[in-house]
């Protein structure tokens, strides 16, 4: 039989019990696998009042804890808990806006070795009724076209939540990686871009959220723009001597 390549799905959350679920479930497992890929799920639970932890459990998704708040702490958390035999790497949120059944239109780009990492967009793709507010929309076009310009990336959604990557440029940029909160989508585009991968876009689907939202606009859209500009001075090779790579860490269960 044909040996199957591990694909990791990342799930970081924070109280999303009303549509976890959903996207564990919509998960295509037997298409994937029918592509050649043994699944495992990896939800990054973080300080969830909710049944956020229950809920993934329940599907016999890994759930790990990060305890410090933020988007950009769990994503770090959860590149930390992938194993070494991982091939493809995937990130998607748990309120069941980007659709997991989605996932094969992600990971093609990177199995045909089209480019090195994929950003699902919503501004190229199919945009929902009452998804994406209208203030989201234009930060977003705005963003976008500033990271188009400046950093060369020829991608369409900045602002998503939706990526996949070779493993290789996970170990490559998570040494560089500073971000707390929802910077972190920005960071890594931009590093990512400063690094040499290949960045490009693929049109996804974006439904309205289940459950609150975590994102202050104004806080949150000022740190994104600031992290843009800050990393124009970013040099790879002259900040390479003072990260340190933590390493796999494997799996914490709960
Ligand atoms: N583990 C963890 N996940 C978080 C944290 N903050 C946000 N998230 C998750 O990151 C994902 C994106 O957060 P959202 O609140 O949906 O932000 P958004 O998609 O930019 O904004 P919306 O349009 O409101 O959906 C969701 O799955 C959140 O649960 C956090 O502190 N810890
Ligand atoms: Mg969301």
């Amino acid at each position: 039989m044909k040996k199957l390549n591990k694909l990791t799905i990342l799930i970081p959350c924070r109280n999303e019990e009303k549509g976890i679920g959903r996207v564990i479930d919509d998960i295509p497992r037997r298409i994937l696998k029918k592509l050649g890929y043994k699944v495992e799920i990896i939800v990054i639970n973080n300080n969830s009042t909710d049944k956020t932890a229950h809920v993934a459990l329940k599907r016999k998704a890994i759930v790990i804890t990060e305890t410090k708040k933020g988007k950009g702490n769990a994503t770090k958390a959860g590149f930390r808990a992938l194993n070494p035999d991982t091939v493809f790497v995937v990130m998607i949120d748990g309120d069941n806006t980007y659709k997991s059944k989605e996932i094969p239109r992600l990971v093609e780009l990177l199995a045909s070795d089209f480019c090195d990492a994929v950003i699902g967009s919503r501004l190229g793709g199919k945009i929902k009724r009452n998804s994406l507010k209208f203030q989201n929309r234009v930060a977003n076009w705005t963003y976008t076209f500033l990271v188009r310009q400046i950093y060369r990336a020829n991608v369409t959604d900045v602002l998503s939540g939706y990526f996949a990557w070779k493993k290789e440029v996970i170990d490559k940029l998570y040494p560089h990686l500073r971000s707390e909160g929802f910077e972190i989508e920005m960071e890594m585009i931009t590093k990512m871009k400063k690094l040499g991968f290949d960045v490009y876009s693929v049109p996804i689907t974006y439904d309205p959220r289940e459950g609150e939202s975590k994102l202050n606009k104004f806080r949150d859209g000022a740190l994104i723009l600031y992290t843009l500009f800050k990393n124009l001075l970013w040099n790879p090779n002259r900040n390479l001597k003072k990260v340190s790579w933590e390493g796999i860490k494997g799996y914490e269960y709960n």
